[in-house]
């Protein structure tokens, strides 16, 4: 029987449907894991399993998933032995403490005694560890920012995206711990077939995640001014120029970082830059 891939999806939650639109624009349809627990995608040798993000590492270690994705936070925390082979570029968060807001705050010497309630403990311990602080965990699993609120912590140690849960709670974030976002994950002795399937896997992935972050941009010029604009758009190699039937005008076509874009555009208009038309890209190969 020929090998297939097994990944390692998150069932419901944050990161569910990105990671199956990951898979779809790689070509590989999977279904988004609503009704079954397994589902062989068609056209790829690959099945995905659809099981709860904490699971993910502990699967991947014992064989049951070849690779998986999720956020770095479950990573690092579970300590698998998993290897990590590519951010994705969503689910960004941040693992920070957070203490009450009319709490006055110094230094990280500020928890020493105190408690406080996460459900990262792995990650908190060696972070305490290493900035000698002596506090107490106590590990919860769920609303873990009502706790300061109900007298059961001092502070939390939580993910934070926008800030707005801490805000509610009458929290305020103190130290950032780490940063996060989805990753591919896989085992780390995969035999040579599966390794093969994965290859092709991220090779699709990264072509994908290239085009989400450039931008395809055309736009027209004075020939005196090409030599200034491709200063300030560096494209995959050099951008290419084509001849406008209005003499002295080139056509101008490249590939651009979409935030360098929006640092040039003022500067592209002020040397002369007109009809600027700037269009994603389904997928990028480099
Ligand atoms: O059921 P299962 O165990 O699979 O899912 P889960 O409930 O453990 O995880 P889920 O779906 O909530 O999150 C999955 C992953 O998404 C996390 O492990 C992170 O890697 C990533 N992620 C990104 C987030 C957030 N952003 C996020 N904002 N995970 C959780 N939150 C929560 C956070 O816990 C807090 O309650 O949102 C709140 C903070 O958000 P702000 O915007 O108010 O700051
Ligand atoms: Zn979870």
């Amino acid at each position: 029987m020929k090998d297939v891939l097994r990944i390692a999806i998150q069932k419901s939650g944050r990161l569910n449907e990105q990671s199956v639109q990951l898979l779809k624009e790689c070509g590989v349809k999977v279904g988004n894991g609503s009704s079954t627990l397994i589902a062989r995608a068609s056209n790829f040798p690959l099945e995905a399993l659809f099981l709860r993000d904490d699971d993910i590492p502990q699967y991947i270690e014992d064989n049951v998933a070849d690779a998986g994705i999720l956020g770095e936070n479950v990573v690092a925390e579970k300590r698998k032995k998993v290897e990590v082979l590519e951010q994705l570029g969503f689910a960004r968060c941040r693992l920070s403490l957070a203490i009450r807001r009319e709490d006055e705050y110094g230094d990280v010497s500020f928890f020493n005694g105190k408690k406080i309630a996460t459900s990262y403990p792995e990650i908190l311990k060696s972070f305490l560890k290493k900035n000698k602080v002596k506090a107490e965990i106590e590990e919860i699993s769920g609303s873990v920012e009502i706790a300061p609120g109900i007298g059961l912590a001092d502070g939390i140690f939580d993910i934070v995206s926008t800030g707005s849960t801490l805000f509610t709670n009458g929290l305020k974030e103190v130290e950032t711990i780490m940063h996060s976002q989805a990753v591919l994950i896989a085992n780390r002795k995969l035999n040579k077939s599966k390794t093969e399937i994965l290859e092709k896997l991220l090779f699709r992935i990264r072509a994908v995640n290239n085009a989400r972050s450039n931008k395809y941009i055309l736009l027209n010029a004075p020939d005196k001014s090409l030599d200034k604009i491709c200063k300030l758009l560096p494209g995959i190699k050099s951008p290419t120029i084509l001849p406008l039937a209005k003499t002295g005008w080139s056509s101008l076509h490249s590939v651009v970082k979409e935030d360098v874009f929006w640092e040039v555009i003022d500067e592209l208009k002020k040397v002369g830059a007109e009809g600027i038309l700037v269009v994603p890209i389904e997928k990028m190969v480099v």
